[in-house]
């Protein structure tokens, strides 16, 4: 399958993230991708640079003060002190209920707050030059398959799905699944289904689309009672005006089996074909995988062919692309077996 790999997905090395209070080495790491694209390269799949510039689709599914404030961000933390060269910023306040958000403040951290759900997504050096990257990696996948390749393949870090319309959260910065959905769109696809297996529920990619009735979002994910996002992903959240009934989240309790999984996958394949999409995206998670060491779902590497397989059965031209998945070392043959059930149909 042609692959859109990110050349600039390293510039993006957070060394730290926390978890309970305590630093921790970042689960997102630069060598997620280097496994993905070493399965890729050994079972001869083509990978291409990026060639299209998603900056005019990012404009449509992100706020222009959120880009304006990613763009820059590095340069205004190092303008606080240049020694902040080798520190990693994280957000210390939001704007959460009664507080306001519509005014931006001048202090650095206070917009860092504004523009993140979580402390959970540090940035680096080359945080924007990654994610913007692979933003065009998704919307040069997305231009393929609308001009008739049956499916592309955006391989890219840092993920998106968790990015909303003007926040940062959960690994992720711009919303590449998003983004590939709306270029499909822009380029004559009526209806595009995005469904998001990642173990996490894709809460951006939800809001992004929430009142639309042209993208349906299905998402499976773990409870968000229990497991992150947390605010998002239940099962009553169906969409609101136009897009009330085009929402549909699929929660499974942490430690769900792979023949659970299958059956809520079925019933988002069942929606998809409903919907009659003439387009999809997959937002492919891969840490429902069993080894996964942030997750709790039960997906043997197997398992992957088979969600491929199934996929393929929908018979609808499909770029899927990259979000989470931790079990690094794991990470390139579950990708890839993914792709390969895929194209086996
Ligand atoms: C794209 C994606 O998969 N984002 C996931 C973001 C999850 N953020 C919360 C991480 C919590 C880490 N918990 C560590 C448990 C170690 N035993
Ligand atoms: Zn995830």
């Amino acid at each position: 399958m042609i692959t859109f790999h990110n050349p600039l997905h390293q510039g993006h090395a957070p060394v730290h993230e926390f978890f309970r209070g305590e630093r921790v080495p970042c689960f997102e790491k630069p060598e997620r991708v280097d496994y993905v694209e070493g399965a890729l390269r050994t079972r001869g799949h083509a990978m291409v640079a990026p060639d299209v510039d998603s900056s005019a689709v990012l404009a449509q599914v992100h706020a222009q003060r959120y880009l304006a404030f990613l763009q820059t961000a590095w340069q205004r933390w190092l303008a606080l002190d240049p020694a902040n060269a080798s520190v990693q910023p994280f957000p210390s306040v939001w704007p959460v209920r009664t507080l306001r958000s519509d005014v931006e403040p001048d202090n650095f951290v206070a917009r860092l707050g504004l523009y993140s759900m979580d402390n959970g997504t540090p940035m680096a050096a080359g945080t924007w030059a990654a994610a913007k990257a692979g933003a065009d990696a998704a919307a040069s996948a997305a231009a393929r398959v609308a001009l008739g390749t049956r499916a592309a393949f955006c391989c890219t870090r840092p993920p998106g799905h968790h990015a909303g319309p003007d926040f940062m959260g959960g690994y992720c910065f711009l919303n590449n699944a998003s983004v590939a959905a709306q270029t499909l769109r822009n380029q004559g696809a009526q209806r595009v289904a995005v469904l998001d297996v990642d173990y996490h529920h894709g809460n951006g990619t939800q809001s992004i689309f929430y009142d639309r009735s042209d993208v349906l979002f299905i998402s499976m994910h773990g409870d968000p009672r229990t497991e992150y996002p947390f605010y998002l992903g239940h099962a009553d959240e169906t969409g609101q005006g136009a897009g009330a009934g085009f929402n549909l989240n699929l929660p499974l309790p942490a430690g769900t089996s792979a023949a659970t999984w299958f059956d809520a996958l079925e019933q988002a394949c069942l929606r998809t074909a409903e919907y009659r999409a003439d387009g999809l995206v997959i937002s492919l998670g891969l840490d429902a995988f069993e080894g996964d060491p942030i997750s709790r779902f039960a997906l043997a590497s197997s398992d992957f062919t088979r969600l491929g397989e199934r996929l393929a059965r929908l018979s609808l031209p499909t770029v899927f692309v990259l979000e989470g998945g931790y079990a690094a070392a794991e990470l390139g043959t579950n990708a890839v077996n993914v792709l390969d059930g895929f194209e086996q149909v």
